[in-house]
């Protein structure tokens, strides 16, 4: 017996084929069989959006065990920003494997963890003096900013926001807003964090962003007060929660008053990050200098690294041994990092998320003023989404959604989901995607709408 049935011998990367090719129904028999085999060996817990078996991806498409080639429109969830299996992180990888696999940085450091660092300083927002360090997972990252924050301020509490998603761990799920499926059943959670309410232009009733931000403001000084708290987290587009654009000026006010009152203001741009928004930083666009920033997903090209990066004096606070992990900032995802960040930087990728954007949203209004389910287009870049209601009442349509989605999934586009209410289709392509596939993508999901 043969541990895997159908061994990944397809090379991957930009030179597949970029076309979208069914030659089965979705899921096909070769991606049935895995898909029993996940039933009785993964836990229930474990979902899947897709019913494939991948065996190759590059460019804008994932192809599947069965031949069949869907087009990408989510990027493993926004990590694959350079395309899978890029040319450059596939190589410094490569070289990586074969000088070596682990140290452990804490027990030996190594050079591309500090590269990796010094690219960090240099190109998140801001040219005060930083200092990163590195993890594996953005919930991880999340962990360790709050823990810096507290020990830098020496208060506990810590404000999260509305609708907000910032992990699966304890103290992540805390921060996170849903709890289906991601909280329930899973506490008790973590003591001293509280939620403040967001800027939702479209659910706002016309507040604007100082309106949203004031509101929040005062929340957080009648039931926390400034003198306990040690941080505010807060995704400067929000991702899980429904890819929400606050209104402007709200993430300035924040900032503002965060600075004004000893509190570290933390941006989570785990989703945002790494030219994803048509810019390295989603913050950018808001003229915010976040004193800690994490990152994720986008940095390494689908290998599993995370970073906080932010004020020296705040990121040197922790005394030494305090923050660490035996794989954190493994010497295979720094090698990787490096690659991914050359990748952006040399073939235009902020650029071209910013192409993609205007391809998405202009196609997606064009959809919307024909079709009043579609409440709302919002996004930034290459991280777009629209906003399916009931037209007459305005009420979320979580069952339109769903319906988008699985005839998008059969027809061969990997479409995904988002937001409180089930209701948001966002689209999250590899930065690398043809426009043709784009544009057959979008006329899929097209396609998906008027036959619901
Ligand atoms: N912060 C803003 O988007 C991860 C979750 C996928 P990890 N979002 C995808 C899922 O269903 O688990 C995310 C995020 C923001 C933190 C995280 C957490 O990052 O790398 O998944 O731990």
């Amino acid at each position: 017996m043969t541990l895997v049935d159908t061994p990944a011998t397809a090379t991957g990367g930009p030179a597949l084929a970029q076309e979208r090719r069914l030659v089965t129904a979705i899921p096909g028999p070769r991606s049935q069989e895995l898909l029993a085999r996940k039933a009785s060996a993964v836990a229930a817990g474990v979902g899947h959006t897709l019913p494939i078996s991948v065996v190759a991806a590059g460019g804008g498409v994932v192809v599947d065990a069965d031949g069949n080639s869907l087009i990408d429109l989510g990027s493993g969830i926004a990590v694959t920003g350079v395309g899978n299996s890029a040319p450059r992180v596939v190589e410094a990888v490569t070289a990586q494997l074969n000088a070596f696999t682990h140290t452990c940085f804490t027990v030996a450091p190594y050079e591309g963890y500090v590269a990796v660092a010094e690219k960090l300083n240099e190109l998140t927002p801001g040219d005060h003096v930083k200092r990163t360090a590195l993890f594996n997972s953005g919930a991880e990252a999340v962990e360790n900013a709050v823990k810096i924050a507290r020990h830098y301020t020496k208060k506990q509490a810590v404000v999260a926001f509305d609708h907000a998603y910032h992990g699966r761990t304890n103290l992540t799920m805390g921060l996170t807003a849903k709890n289906q499926p991601y909280k329930n059943g899973f506490g008790p959670f973590a003591p001293e964090i509280y939620r403040a309410p967001l800027s939702y232009p479209f659910r706002d009733g016309g507040l604007d962003g100082r309106e949203a931000a004031a509101r929040a403001i005062l929340g957080i000084e009648k039931q926390i007060g400034a003198e306990n708290l040690a941080a505010i987290i807060i995704e400067p587009i929000q991702g899980e929660g429904g890819f929400i654009v606050p209104a402007p000026g709200f993430l300035a006010a924040l900032v503002e008053w965060a600075t004004a009152n000893d509190v570290v203001f933390i941006a989570d741009e785990v989703q945002t990050g790494f030219a994803r928004t048509g810019a390295w930083f989603a913050s950018e666009h808001e003229g915010i200098v976040p004193d800690l920033i994490v990152t994720a997903k986008g940095i390494a090209g689908g290998l599993p690294l995370s970073a906080v990066t932010g004020r020296a004096e705040i990121m040197d606070a922790a005394q030494v041994g305090g923050l660490g992990g035996t794989y954190t900032g493994s010497p295979l995802a720094c090698a990787a990092a490096l690659a991914t960040i050359e990748t952006y930087a040399e073939d235009g990728l902020v650029e071209r998320a910013k192409e993609i954007g205007s391809v998405l949203i202009g196609r997606l209004n064009a959809l919307r003023t024909a079709d009043a389910r579609i409440g709302d287009v919002r996004g930034r870049g290459a991280m777009v989404a629209i906003e399916l209601v009931d037209p007459e009442t305005g009420a979320p349509d979580a069952a339109l959604t769903g319906k988008v989605a699985k005839y998008a999934h059969e027809q061969g586009v990997i479409l995904l989901t988002c937001g409180t209410y089930g209701n948001v289709i966002r689209f999250l392509p590899p930065l690398t995607i043809s426009d043709e596939l784009l544009i057959e993508g979008l006329g899929v999901v097209a396609e998906g709408l008027k036959q619901a």
